[in-house]
């Protein structure tokens, strides 16, 4: 008997491999190409929605265009970028561009892995996302006792990377590591408030004050809510969800006048301690997070989209500025009612806030036209403060001028109603006002008209001339882009992108600059971790012929991680009580 089943061995054998090339011919070959894909794997109750297919111009039978050549530049920046990483500052925090070596700047646990791995997704990077994923099983997130994980970076970069990139590749090992991480981060927000702490001691719960001490930045505490209400989906743990939506409480029936939402907040108070409303730092990504909580929970939750709503028209009537002799929209911040000026790069993300608001929210068709106006103008003067350099890229901050109001525009006459006080004179919503009081004249809105790039009298000067490889303008360029479809957004940002090859690109990586004011600017020996997160993803999202990450299905976290668009169940809305 024995003998007999010996000899069956070689035909089972055969027969064996036999059934597996069917098997193979069978199953489409992007399947066994995805390292680990989305089909090879159990789903999770609350699996995300199938991946965006790896797109790649090469294999798709519609003609190369122009913008797949571009596309497929910006690609070969992030895996120049990525091997100068790997080879000079493997599992570190950042890569130093110059000195080709490292730095441990963000708790020393690989930042610019997770904050690069969803970018290789979508640029169909596979082998690369796979060949990281042993190193993210090993990931522990520990500290020692004397260092401390700044709780807002930590969960932009770190939380959001990791969920971000399970969501797109259903890899579950990304979950369990983003459910240890959001374990080890709570005790941020052990305040007699629920305000989050600065940053925190992940192996020991110990929580430490910032700069700011004992109050919390707005941008802070509201820029936590889209990773851990995701995370509370996919793990079913009710204190993701509570601590974050306690800081939802506090916000929404905060005595806080005309939507001018402050920018410090007492940690064991809950009300403000200063009267600056801005959307640039201390403020920027608290805006996106109330419309994207709305958006990302399929607009379910009516408290943020109410609180975005309140926000918003203040910004718009009280932030946007005209400036006086080239007519350039900006948004500024005020301190007391009294603006500043300083228009910074930070804020750039607005118009793309804006316009997707504009065409997500229930609004009127006047309201909706506004934001889409405001957007337009705001990502006009955002691209030209990157026109007007002669290196083609922008400053963080500048200051505008102020004062002597352009007084030839059409709309603006001797009449009483045309008489604009001081304070107000450049404000952008009275000349919208006016404007359309007068019928509308010349059918172009104040701070619309296309304005060409200057050298000379440009109508500002420049605070901090230095450029750090920032998203926030190619974010919204992609967003108007992907909104309108005007192409004249996807131009300007291959613009952004041939100086970025011209002026940043070092052997190894990129550099941010010291100044951007002058002819032969001068590199810093640093590429933050955004730069391959947020500013490569948004300008090849720009050039690609397909929408990869289409924007009905997703949200961009702050640190341009998207997360997808899902709906509470109806016990889950019972269990957090959402309305
Ligand atoms: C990023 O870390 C995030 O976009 C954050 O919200 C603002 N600052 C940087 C990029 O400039």
């Amino acid at each position: 008997m024995l003998v007999g089943k010996t000899r069956l061995i070689p035909f089972i054998f055969i027969g064996g491999l036999f059934c597996w090339g069917l098997l193979y011919l069978a199953i489409p070959p992007s399947v066994w190409h995805m390292g680990g894909g989305y089909d090879t794997y159990p789903r999770h109750p609350h699996a995300p929605p199938p991946p965006p297919n790896p797109w790649s111009p090469s294999a798709s039978s519609r003609p190369h265009t122009e913008w797949d050549s571009r596309a497929d530049q910006v690609k070969e920046a992030f895996l120049h970028a990525w091997q100068g990483y790997q080879r000079y500052a493997k599992s570190h925090d950042e890569l130093k561009p110059l000195s080709n070596s490292w730095d441990d700047n963000f708790n020393a646990w690989g930042l610019q892995v997770i904050d690069a791995l969803d970018t290789m997704w979508i640029m169909g990077l596979r082998d690369q996302f796979s060949q990281t994923m042993p190193f993210v099983a090993d990931m522990t997130f520990n500290l020692t006792e004397t260092h401390y994980a700044p709780f807002f970076e930590t969960v932009i970069r770190y939380l959001g990377g990791l969920l971000s990139a399970y969501a797109l590749s259903a890899e579950p090992i990304l979950l369990s590591r983003a459910d240890d991480l959001g374990k080890m981060l709570l005790p941020a927000f052990n305040t007699t408030t629920g305000l989050p702490m600065y940053a925190i001691n992940t192996v020991t719960g110990a929580t430490t004050f910032g700069w700011a001490r004992d109050t919390t930045l707005w941008s802070e505490a509201m820029s936590c809510q889209l990773e851990y209400k995701y995370l509370a989906h996919l793990t079913g743990r009710h204190e993701y969800f509570d601590k974050v939506e306690k800081i939802m409480d506090i916000m929404h029936v905060a005595k806080v006048q005309d939507g001018k939402f402050p920018t410090k907040w007492g940690l064991f108070t809950g009300v403000p301690t200063n009267k600056q409303f801005s959307v640039g730092a201390f403020a920027d990504s608290a805006h996106e997070y109330l419309l994207k909580q709305w958006l990302m929970t399929s607009k379910s939750e009516t408290k943020a989209k109410d609180l975005y709503l309140r926000v918003v028209d203040s910004i718009i009537t009280n932030l946007l500025y005209l400036s006086p002799n080239r007519n350039l929209l900006y948004v500024t911040d005020t301190y007391n009612d009294v603006p500043s000026h300083a228009f910074e790069h930070l804020s750039c993300f607005l118009p793309g806030l804006l316009i997707l608001g504009a065409n997500t929210l229930s609004l009127s068709e006047h309201e909706k036209q506004v934001h889409s106006w405001a957007a337009e103008g705001l990502a006009n003067t955002c691209y030209l403060m990157y026109a007007d350099q002669s290196i083609g890229l922008g400053p963080d901050v500048v200051v505008m001028a102020k004062g002597n109001y352009n007084v030839n525009a059409s709309y603006l006459d001797d009449s009483p109603e045309s008489q604009l006080t001081p304070i107000t004179e450049g404000r952008w919503f009275d000349h919208l006002q006016l404007w359309e009081a007068q019928g509308k004249p010349g059918g172009i809105p104040p701070g619309l008209e296309e304005i060409p790039p200057t050298v000379e009298n440009q109508d500002y000067v420049v605070r901090d001339p230095g450029y750090f490889l920032r998203p926030e303008t190619v974010e919204s360029l992609y967003y108007m882009w992907r909104m309108t479809g005007n192409e004249k957004w996807r131009e300007r940002g291959w613009e952004v992108f041939k100086s970025l090859q011209r002026y940043t690109r070092t052997t190894y990586g990129y550099a941010s600059l010291t100044s951007v004011t002058v002819k032969m600017p001068q590199k810093k020996d640093e590429m933050p971790s955004f730069f391959m997160a947020e500013t490569l993803k948004y300008l090849y999202l720009l050039f690609t012929e397909e929408e990869l990450i289409p924007i009905d299905k997703w949200v961009f976290n702050t640190e341009a991680h998207p997360l997808p668009v899902f709906q509470w169940s109806d016990w889950e809305k019972e269990r957090y009580h959402i309305a």
